[in-house]
């Protein structure tokens, strides 16, 4: 079984939003084009609490982009974004959500983040995305969506822990790039983790 998961294709994450992502609105048009082709999509929310450890704004003095130590790892500060219920949160215009059989919240927790749509950054907590597939006996996943450098890399890297085949949709996928030179190395990164990167003309 095939599944293909959307993540984080929210309007904080797109152009003028709060972690905008350049270009990344242009994902939606792709992702709408892939999901009809699969039997099975499911897709992540970044869920945050307003008080959310990863906001450079509960940590007076710091500013977004800056490093700190968090549960004993290193943590990234982001500006406040995807508020659980604010319209950042919502969905992109214009994708056919209609589509998602699920969605996976995560970041819910205040104090420790989540990339990954499987686990949180500390792989302490699963999302219930791992137990999900398996149930439904999905053995391989073809991932698209925001961000290259985080939310995607984290997954698909969780995806490969798990024994599934990823595939990652480059065409669907757009990358902050905090440092030039990141959407590179999450590339690699993927792909030494036995990622297959593709493009929607892969599909099925
Ligand atoms: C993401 C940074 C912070 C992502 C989420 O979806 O890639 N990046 N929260
Ligand atoms: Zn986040």
């Amino acid at each position: 079984m095939r599944a293909l998961l959307v993540v984080d294709v929210q309007n904080d994450f797109l152009p003028g939003g709060a972690l905008e992502v350049p270009r990344g609105d242009e994902v939606v048009a792709a992702i709408n084009v892939l999901m009809p082709r699969f039997e099975l999509v499911v897709a992540t929310a970044d869920w945050h609490p307003p008080d959310h450890a990863s906001f450079a704004a509960n940590h007076p003095g710091r500013s977004p982009g800056e490093e700190i130590a968090l549960g004993g790892a290193p943590q990234i500060l982001w500006p406040v974004h995807c508020v659980a219920g604010t319209p950042g949160a919502d969905f992109a215009p214009g994708l056919e959500t209609q589509h998602f059989a699920e969605v996976f919240r995560k970041g819910t927790d205040p104090a420790v983040d989540s990339y990954s749509g499987f686990f949180d950054n500390h792989h302490l907590r699963a999302t219930g995305l791992g137990d999900y597939l398996e149930a439904r006996g999905v053995h391989e996943l073809w991932i698209a969506g925001l961000a290259t450098d985080y939310c995607v890399r984290f997954t698909a890297l969780d995806a490969r822990r798990l024994g599934l085949h990823a595939l990652v949709v480059e065409d669907g996928c757009r990358g902050v790039e905090l440092h030039p030179g990141d959407v590179e190395a999450a590339r690699a990164e993927m792909r030494d983790a036995g990622c297959r990167l593709v493009t929607s003309a892969d599909a099925p």
